[in-house]
């Protein structure tokens, strides 16, 4: 075989390995992952303030080894972490007479009333895996006037620098999974796909708070564009 053409087949056999190694439908370069809120509170396996349900150490232990996964294969992780003052506004303890999970109007927006959760500096703020994984944990909620159930911005229109982050570093494509499917997962795929990244949702990383509006949610999702995948 002449020289160029085995150096041909060379680049071509590398390729092929460099494809195969990869996950499914996804080629690394340019994706990556955004695991969602995966942090104390939110979980049963804590004893959270606002556990979702299905949240126990199973789930947790099957999130840090597929983002591990991750990992090794290539893929940048960033994670979000919800990061609300004591004072915050979706606390329902700051609204005299709510209870958690009332519904109220605020600035035109319908706002859920949470028992308190993720209050900067207690223990359940943590994000519960392996924190070396991460290239940045993105903190959001932290000003009391706004909640931020998106990675991306909060329902001020303060961005988080996570799409400057991103954009910075190649992404296009990204994978999105967390809690909670019908909450975080859901508004940071959204607010992703509105800046333009091909967004793929991975249902079995995720947990909702409710069947019935995680059922939704996943609708909404797919309505705008996002591909919503059982697992990796
Ligand atoms: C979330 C409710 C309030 C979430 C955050 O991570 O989905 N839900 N704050
Ligand atoms: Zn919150």
């Amino acid at each position: 075989m002449k020289k160029s053409s085995s150096l041909v087949v060379a680049a071509i056999v590398g390729l092929m390995s460099f494809l195969i190694s990869a996950p499914s439908g996804f080629c690394q370069q340019n994706v990556g992952v955004i695991v969602v809120d995966v942090q104390g509170d939110f979980t049963t396996l804590k004893n959270g303030s606002l556990a979702v349900g299905g949240t126990d150490k199973a789930f947790v232990d099957k999130v840090q080894q597929a983002t591990e996964a991750l990992k090794k294969k290539g893929y940048p992780i960033y994670a979000t972490q919800d990061w609300h003052p004591k004072d915050h506004v979706s606390f329902c303890t700051n609204h005299e007479g709510k209870k958690p999970f009332d519904a109220i109007e605020i600035n035109g927006k319908t706002q859920v009333l949470w028992p308190a959760h993720c209050v900067q500096g207690t223990e359940n703020v943590n994000v519960l895996l392996d924190n070396s994984l991460f290239v940045a944990v993105v903190k959001k909620g932290q000003d009391k006037k706004f909640d931020s159930y998106s990675g991306f911005q909060d329902d001020g229109g303060a961005k988080t620098g996570i799409d400057e982050m991103l954009k910075k570093n190649g992404i296009k494509e990204l994978i999105v999974y967390g809690i909670a499917t019908d909450y975080c997962v859901k508004a940071t795929a959204i607010d992703a796909a509105n800046a333009g990244y091909k967004v793929t949702v991975i249902e079995d990383l995720c947990k909702g708070v409710t069947p019935d509006t995680t059922a939704k949610a996943l609708k909404e999702m797919t309505e705008k564009g996002i591909t919503i995948k059982k697992d990796l």
